[in-house]
């Protein structure tokens, strides 16, 4: 799957400058690519030109200096009203035919990219009627959910952004950070590379790759987005395979090992199930993808099928997609992800606080659309 990244705010940027890491990871290992481009778009023009380092892949756009002081995402879809054709005039439209989904990225608690996110969405969806356009949504930290303000923007950014996008991938800022600190305090270059990974998979096995790293059940871009529709979470785990070593005395391809691997797979779909990009309850998901890598050599169809049937265990029988890929080595690894969520408690919980924050929700939510 080829993707344009739009990355919109602080936040929106420095995702996706990762992206085009991840990029130059596919290309490398894989020969393939799944960024057409990147693009930053921001008022800040340092943190533009740290973003433009990671070189030509990202694109950088400069939105003028916001008209109020107020950090309200309001001021941020005001801005992008007003310069939002003009941003999509100076993409390169003639590298969209080879793109396969629009990807933009904000996160939810700042003024920029909170509220400019779901107006750049509509406009990219009525002008590119038949390309996806999904969303990727950083949630605040801990330690910034008792400031009105993030509180107020993120339920605002989460309502407007479900109207005017076809998927909205959430990523709960503080889950991934003790995730990825589990040895030290992780900071944003650290919880940006956890929060794109899940993605590197997916993207390349669903590319022209190499044949001898075609699975039995390949998964296509069709497959994904048929999968990919409302609230989303996404999780990647990995296991490793044991060494295959030469032994007089060990069985290389014999029930025992097949055994093993399939534990390893199930293991990998363990860690993926624990790292979902947010708290959420499968059984709450009525749509939902698996995709299993492991090397060719330790394959066998036991280990996809047994991620399969579990997945439809876990989801109470949801409408479950999903394939297997051998560009890996010397690991199993899953991604996972449940689409059309129905509940989602960290949402219910933002408009709830945001309500009685701020009467006036209701009325302004149709401004960001
Ligand atoms: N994961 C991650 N979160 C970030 C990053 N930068 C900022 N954030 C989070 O994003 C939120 C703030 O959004 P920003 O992107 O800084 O805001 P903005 O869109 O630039 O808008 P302004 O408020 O005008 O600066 C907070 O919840 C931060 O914790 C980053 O690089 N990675
Ligand atoms: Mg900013």
């Amino acid at each position: 799957m080829k993707l344009v990244v739009i990355g919109i705010g602080d936040c929106g940027s420095n995702l996706a400058a990762e992206f085009v890491r991840l990029n130059s990871r596919a290309k490398s290992e894989t020969g393939v690519e799944i960024l057409v481009r990147s693009y930053a778009i921001n008022d800040d023009l340092a943190s533009l030109n740290t973003v433009k380092k990671v070189g030509d892949k990202l694109l950088t756009i400069q939105l003028p200096a916001p008209d109020s002081s107020s950090k309200a995402s309001e001021v941020g879809a005001d801005l992008m009203r007003a310069n939002g054709d003009r941003i999509i005039a100076t993409m390169r439209a003639g590298e969209f035919f080879e793109t396969d989904a629009f990807l933009l990225v904000a996160g939810s608690a700042g003024c920029i990219g909170s509220g400019g996110i779901s107006i750049l969405a509509r406009k990219l969806h009525d002008r590119y009627v038949n390309k996806p356009v999904y969303a990727i949504i950083v949630l605040p930290l801990a330690s910034e959910n008792n400031v009105p303000m993030f509180v107020y923007n993120t339920a605002l950014c989460l309502k407007s952004i479900d109207k005017t996008s076809d998927a909205i991938f959430l990523f709960d800022n503080e889950k991934v950070r003790s995730e990825a600190s589990v040895k030290s305090a992780a900071g944003n270059d650290e919880i940006n590379r956890e929060m794109v990974l899940p993605f590197f998979d997916l993207c390349r096995a669903s590319e022209k790759v190499d044949p001898k790293y075609l699975g039995t059940s390949n998964i296509g871009v069709g497959e994904i987005v048929q999968s990919l529709n409302g609230w989303t979470a996404i999780g990647y785990g990995s296991a490793q395979l044991p060494s295959g070593g030469f032994s007089l005395f060990k069985k290389t391809d014999g029930f025992e090992n097949k055994g093993e691997e399939t534990v390893k797979a199930m293991e990998a779909m363990s860690s993926a199930l624990s790292h979902f990009s947010i708290e959420c309850k499968l059984e709450d998901a009525r749509k939902a993808l698996y995709l299993l890598c492991v090397p060719s050599k330790n394959a066998n169809i036991g280990m996809t099928r047994a991620v399969g049937n579990r997945m439809r265990e876990l989801t109470n029988n949801g409408e479950v997609r999903g394939g297997d890929f051998y560009g890996v080595k010397d690991y199993a690894t899953v991604t996972l992800i449940a689409s059309r969520i129905t509940y989602l408690e960290k949402i219910k919980d933002y408009y709830e606080r945001a309500s009685s924050l701020a009467p006036e929700l209701k009325k302004n939510e149709t401004q960001l659309t």
